[in-house]
Formats: C-alpha cells, sequence, structure tokens
C-alpha cells in the first residue's frame, strides 16, 4: 500500500531501484491512528474489568440494567441560538452587563446543572461527552439565562483526577456550542480552583487564561470571607477583563438572635467593603442551604436599600427543601439572579428546581423568560443520564433539615461520605455529621466552603475515627496527630476567620507562629518559563509545546496534572467511551458498542479474564474487537 500510495510511483516515473532507494519510507507501516486508539481502549477496559471500580473512585450501586442514555433532543430549530446576555457582554464589557442585569424586568436565572449540580449529587464526576449532547439544545432552549455555571470549583480538578479530561478542552468544546448563554466558574479567590493559596501571578494568569478560553463571569469568595484574599481574586478577574462578581459566603442564621458572630451588621459590613473593591455583581453564596426565607429577605432587602444600583445574585442549596422558598423570597426583596438546576439534577444537596422557579413565577412580575414546556426536553435527557451515575449517587433520597445543625456545604456532603466510606466510617454518618458540628466550633465557629470545609470534615472525620469528643480535643490538641489540613488552617495559610483564630491554635502549633496576613502575599512569584519547562520534562515534550492551559493546570495540580498525562498516554482519550462502560466493569459475554469516530464503530466483547500469573502478579484479559481476538496483560491490584 504504501508503495502505491508513494509520490514517485503515482507521478509514473518510477523504475524498479525505487523500491530500493526507498526502502525506509515504504517499509514504515504508520499505525492507524484508530486503531490506536481502540487498543488504548481496550488497555483501560482490562484495568476496569481486573482492578474493578476503585479505578474511577466509585462507591455507588452497579448501574441499573435499564440505565438507557437518551438521545439529545432533535433541534426543530436548525438556526444559531437566539442572541442572549453573552452579546450583551460582548458588546459592552462587564459594566454594561451589569446594568443590563440590572434594568432587565423579571427573573433572571443561572442554570448550575453543568458544575454545582453534578458536584452536590455526583461527586463532579458527569463527563464532557454527556454535556456536550445537550449543550446544543441547552443554547437554544435556555437563552434567556443570566450564566449557566459550567466550571471551576472541584469540577477542574476531578475532571483530571478521575475522568481522564483536560477541564480546558471541555471549557472550549461548551463555549463552541454555546455562543449565546454566558459562562459562569467558581473561582475560589487566592486559592483559585485549589485547595490552598497560590503566587499572586498565578491566580492573575489562572483567570487570564481562563476568559481567553471562553469564560465569562467568575464568582470569587474566600472559604473565610477573608477580605484581603478576596481582593486578591477581584484584582487577577478586572485585569483579565471578566465579570466580578463577589461573593459574600453565607453561615449561620441571621434571623437567630441568640447568634452574635454572623449577623445582618456583619453581612452588610462586608459587602460594603466588597463594593468599594469596584465590583459588577454581588454574589450572597449560601453554600450549605442555610438561607432561610425569612433571612434572605432581611439580608437582600437589606443589600438593595443600601445599594440600589448593584445586580444581586443569589445561590443556594436544597438541602433543608426551602431552596425554591428561598430563591422566590430573595427575588421579591430584589435579588437579580437566582441559582437553580434543571429539574432532575436539583433538590437535596443541589441547587432548587428550575421547573419549580419558573412554574411558580409565572404570571407573575417575576416572570423568568422561560416555560416549563421548553425545558421538558433538558428534563428527560437529563434524568435518563444520570441514572448511567448511579456509581456517585450518595443516596440521599430527601431532604434533611439537619444541615441546620451541622452546616456542611452541599458541594462538600457527597464527598465528605464519600470519604468516610473509604475511611471505613460509613456506618459513623451520624456521628461524622455530629462531629462536623463540633469541629466548626472547635475551629472558631467559621464559614464553611472549600478549602475551610475540608479542614472542619477532616477534623470530624479524625474525631469519629479516634473516639475523640469535642472536649478531648480540647484538652490533648498539643498531643494529637492532627490532620494536616487542620495544622495548616492554624497556620494561617487559608488566612484569617472573621474574629481571628481560638485558642485552639497555640496547643495545636506547639509554640510555632502562624503567618500574619494573606498568604499568597508572602509567596515569591511563579517562574512561567521555569515551570513550563519543568512540566515539559514531567511529561516528555518541549517546552513551546506546553501551553498555558496546560501550564495552569500543573501550578493548580501539579501530581494531578503529571498522573493525568501519564494515564492519557496509556489509555488515550476516552471520551468516546458511553459512561456506563467508563464506570462500570465488564462482565464476561459482555459487548459494548463505541462510536470511536462519525461512522467509525467498535463492538468489543469481553470473553474472559484469565488466572492470575503469581510470578507476575498479572492477568490476561481475553477481548473480541470487531470480531477478531485480542488480548490485555494487566496487574492485578485488587
Ligand atoms: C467549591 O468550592 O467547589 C464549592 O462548590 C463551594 O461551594
Ligand atoms: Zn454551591
Amino acid at each position: 500500500l504504501n508503495v502505491l500510495k508513494h509520490p514517485v510511483f503515482l507521478s509514473a516515473k518510477c523504475t524498479t531501484s525505487f523500491i530500493e532507494d526507498s526502502q525506509k519510507e515504504l517499509f514504515d507501516f504508520p499505525r492507524d491512528a484508530s486503531q490506536d486508539r481502540a487498543t488504548k481502549m481496550l488497555d483501560y477496559l482490562a484495568e476496569l474489568a481486573v482492578n474493578g471500580r476503585s479505578v474511577v473512585g466509585a462507591e455507588g450501586p452497579r448501574t441499573p440494567d435499564f440505565a438507557v442514555v437518551l438521545p439529545p433532543p432533535e433541534l426543530t430549530d436548525k438556526r444559531a441560538p437566539p442572541p442572549g446576555f453573552k452579546q450583551v457582554l460582548e458588546r459592552g464589557g462587564p459594566e454594561a452587563f451589569a446594568k443590563a442585569v440590572r434594568a432587565h424586568k423579571g427573573l433572571l436565572l443561572t442554570d448550575t446543572t453543568w458544575r454545582d449540580a453534578h458536584q452536590s449529587l455526583l461527586a463532579t464526576r458527569v463527563r464532557t461527552r454527556d454535556i456536550m449532547a445537550i449543550a446544543p439544545a441547552t443554547a437554544q432552549l435556555l437563552h434567556p439565562l443570566y450564566s449557566i455555571e459550567n466550571w471551576g470549583g472541584a469540577t477542574f480538578d476531578v475532571a483530571l483526577r478521575f475522568l481522564h479530561e483536560c477541564p480546558w478542552d471541555r471549557l472550549a468544546e461548551m463555549r463552541e456550542a454555546v455562543p449565546n448563554v454566558p459562562f459562569q466558574m467558581l473561582l475560589r479567590g487566592a486559592n483559585g480552583v485549589g485547595y490552598t493559596s497560590y503566587p499572586d501571578n498565578v491566580v492573575f494568569k489562572f483567570c487570564d487564561t481562563a476568559v481567553k478560553s471562553g469564560m465569562d463571569v467568575f464568582r470569587i469568595f474566600d472559604s473565610l470571607n477573608y477580605l484581603d484574599n478576596m481582593k486578591l481574586g477581584i484584582d487577577a478577574v478586572g485585569a483579565a477583563g471578566g465579570v466580578i462578581e463577589a461573593a459574600v459566603a453565607y453561615t449561620g442564621d441571621i434571623t437567630d438572635e441568640s447568634k452574635t458572630k454572623y449577623t445582618l451588621d456583619y453581612y452588610l459590613e462586608f459587602v460594603r467593603q466588597l463594593v468599594e473593591h469596584k465590583i459588577h455583581v454581588l454574589a450572597i453564596k449560601d453554600m450549605a442551604g442555610l438561607l432561610k426565607p425569612a433571612a434572605a429577605v432581611a439580608l437582600v432587602g437589606a443589600i438593595r436599600r443600601e445599594f440600589p444600583d448593584l445586580p444581586i445574585h443569589v445561590h443556594t442549596h436544597d438541602t433543608a427543601g426551602t431552596g425554591v422558598a428561598s430563591m422566590l423570597a430573595a427575588a421579591h426583596a430584589g435579588a437579580d439572579v437566582v441559582d437553580c438546576a434543571i429539574d432532575p439534577m436539583s433538590g437535596t444537596t443541589s441547587q432548587p428546581s428550575m421547573g419549580a422557579i419558573i412554574g411558580t413565577t409565572l404570571n407573575t412580575p417575576l416572570e423568568t423568560g422561560l416555560s416549563i414546556g421548553s425545558i421538558v426536553p433538558l428534563m428527560d435527557y437529563w434524568e435518563s443520564i444520570r441514572v448511567s451515575y448511579a456509581a456517585f449517587e450518595a443516596n440521599q433520597k430527601s431532604g434533611s433539615a439537619d444541615v441546620y445543625l451541622h452546616e456542611m456545604p452541599g458541594g462538600q456532603y457527597t464527598n465528605l461520605l464519600f470519604q468516610s466510606k473509604q475511611l471505613g466510617l460509613a456506618g459513623q454518618w451520624p456521628q461524622v455529621k455530629k462531629a462536623y458540628a463540633e469541629a466548626n466550633v472547635l475551629l472558631g465557629d467559621i464559614v464553611k466552603v472549600t478549602p475551610s470545609s475540608k479542614v472542619v470534615g477532616d477534623l470530624a472525620q479524625f474525631m469519629v475515627a479516634n473516639k475523640l469528643s469535642a472536649e478531648d480535643v480540647r484538652r490533648d490538641a498539643a498531643k494529637l496527630n492532627m490532620p494536616s489540613s487542620v495544622v495548616e488552617y492554624f497556620e494561617g495559610l487559608l488566612g484569617v476567620p472573621p474574629g481571628g483564630f481560638p485558642p485552639l491554635q497555640a496547643a495545636v502549633l506547639k509554640g510555632r507562629k502562624a503567618i500574619s496576613g494573606r498568604p499568597g502575599a508572602t509567596m515569591a512569584p511563579c517562574d512561567f518559563e521555569a515551570t513550563r519547562a519543568k512540566v515539559a520534562a514531567a511529561i516528555g515534550t518541549t517546552a513551546e509545546s506546553v501551553p498555558d492551559t496546560d501550564l495552569m493546570s500543573y501550578l493548580m495540580y501539579p501530581k494531578v496534572f503529571t498522573d493525568y498525562r501519564k494515564q492519557i498516554a496509556r489509555f488515550g482519550s476516552l471520551t468516546k467511551l458511553p459512561t456506563r462502560a467508563f464506570v462500570e466493569p465488564m462482565e464476561k459475554g459482555e459487548q459494548i458498542e463505541v462510536e470511536i469516530e462519525e461512522g467509525k464503530l467498535l463492538s468489543i466483547k469481553l470473553l474472559a479474564i484469565g488466572e492470575l500469573v503469581p510470578k507476575s502478579g498479572t492477568r490476561e484479559v481475553f477481548f473480541e474487537l470487531n470480531g477478531v481476538p485480542r488480548s490485555v496483560v494487566v496487574t492485578d491490584r485488587t
């Protein structure tokens, strides 16, 4: 074949010596790219078949056999999706966008289905392919939205760590499919999309790269409501040209007069300081679903009266079952935008239901511009997709008002439940929740949201695992081998909590001094070019071929990123693999079909898994690939 395709042969100028002269080229058989991909995919399926669901970190029930993913809705309107707020932003920039939002009649919505909803229900595991399938319909049907929240928070880490996906590629693909609705991300202020502080220039470059990759609105928060960290995030987003949506994280209960730390005055003062810093939009970030309707009226009402021109965007979780009531109360008190999720991805630890908000505001001045009928195709799709993520369900079947006692963020709930199972504490979940509340008090009654919520969660698990009461921890803090996140919190590495650190700090630090002020302020700036060279060496390429996106992934998560690249080298891109096959080990005799590219179908059947070879610790896995026998040898790590 190489002979027949060779340009010399095609030019008909060849003699017999041509074959001898061109030996190297002619016998260099390029591997068919799709064959190569198929081989790598078999490697993954063999790995999953031998080592089980731990390969993807799946803990939940096996995906039911009836999990049939519905095809996305056929679009009857084949034209480009109608223009939306993205066009307002493109035309006039962030200030004009904020003005248009404030001037808008009716209630605007943010759909969190592509980020917080699956972070809070399915341990952030929804894959790009399942989002992309519904993206064109979403752009058509949800065009009046303020934004789609689709990035940041835990999605960045989880994409690389568990989904074998590049978060930047995901963003670019989404952007292409949704040209009309602004995208929104969750930025953990000075902690970027990680769990710790980064040098200032890293946060700046991260935001700049995100804007260049299609991000529009940045919801910036700090896990301790620490203003200095917030300012850094605000400056970084401003310099990148993004919409600055600065968040005050809500905790406690302003309607309870016996609670004197997080009062209405506390929040108003924090908002004043944010506003002084020239923000475009204010977010009230109720990450645990503690903002009761009466509290929403008091807080939003007070902010609206003091700042009549400031767009207010409210975020909540439906953990106790009060999400819709609270969002309606907030809207009546003057909020411009509220968060919700498509119905099958809403409720419990996720956001309140989009359909319920659309339905209850219909025929009122708060109409959303959407109708229930128009979103039904999206509901049908998500209902079917959710079944293929059964392995990541927390199995929270109803609302649970004990969130008012433990104050655990919705985004943390499923993760902590998972971790607790992994630590062998599954049967002690009620104790973990109770210890969570006690750990919060020990740490000084803090705002709990990533990463401060991780500190509280780690301490709670530590207490339950070691059978320690709050009193035990108080008494023995100096002797205990505390989780590293707790030590780092007391060292000041997240910033300073409102009211300062509690007395436990001295005992945990055992005489060492905490850093003072903003952690990032004392960090040396990152040398990007030196880091780029380091990344190149780690992944076996040249510095010129490491784009800013990879550089940022590495800076956020060095080991997770290099591991991800190793996985990609070994298994290739797995985005074409249906979710069920990505999560569930194949069973003997099971057959799957994968459309590896348009019109190119792979039929893969698992024939058998061989005996363990004791010397090498391996097993041979036998497949049939498009009818041809193939086998793969895998190390058994079970
Ligand atoms: C995150 O930081 O991931 C959150 O969802 C906080 O609410
Ligand atoms: Zn949230």
